[in-house]
């Protein structure tokens, strides 16, 4: 059984990732609009990601004798400026994330659920890798400054990025 304190934190966390999954979804609206497909692509992919990472709470919390709760979101914006601001933003929601993450680590700790605890290192390993991966795609870019033929080039890598992480996704 949960305790009400790790079920109400791993609700909050459900809410965080669904919301999320919409943030990306947005950005890769806005990307495609604008003509970046690849990048597009990319978002689209990390949205789905995220509304994995969303269900595998619910299963969990249900599979725990809790009650996951479906909530209603806050709405992403739909302007994200320019996709240098947007992947900043990516990386800056991250670290959210990763922080709500040990928030979430650390209650279990106190509560003295290990199960749970078990369970989210899945979490933490995965937000290390989402922040090394933001991280990496801003200094490609801040490597491309304003040069379109490197913009092109970036776009067409960030797509291949999609590409390989849907093939490496056991559930793709
Ligand atoms: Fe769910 O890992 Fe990103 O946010």
């Amino acid at each position: 059984m949960l305790t009400e304190k790790v079920e109400k934190a791993l609700n909050r966390q459900i809410r965080i990732e669904a919301e999320s999954s919409q943030v990306y979804l947005s950005m890769a609206s806005w990307a495609e609009v604008k003509g970046l497909e690849g990048i597009a692509q990319f978002m689209y992919k990390h949205s789905d990601e995220e509304r994995m990472h969303m269900l595998k709470l619910v299963k969990y919390v249900n599979e725990r004798g809790g009650h996951a709760i479906v909530t209603a979101l806050d709405a992403p914006k739909t302007d994200f400026g320019s996709f240098q601001k947007m992947f900043k933003e990516l990386l800056e929601h991250e670290i959210f994330v990763s922080q709500s993450i040990n928030d979430l680590v650390h209650i279990t700790l106190e509560e003295k659920d290990y199960a749970t605890h078990n369970f989210l290192q899945w979490y933490v390993a995965e937000q290390i890798e989402e922040e090394a991966l933001a991280r990496t795609i801003l200094d490609k870019i801040n490597l491309i400054g304003n040069d379109k033929g490197g913009l092109y080039l970036f776009d067409r890598d960030v797509q291949q990025i999609a590409v390989e992480s849907a093939a490496g996704d056991p559930g793709a």
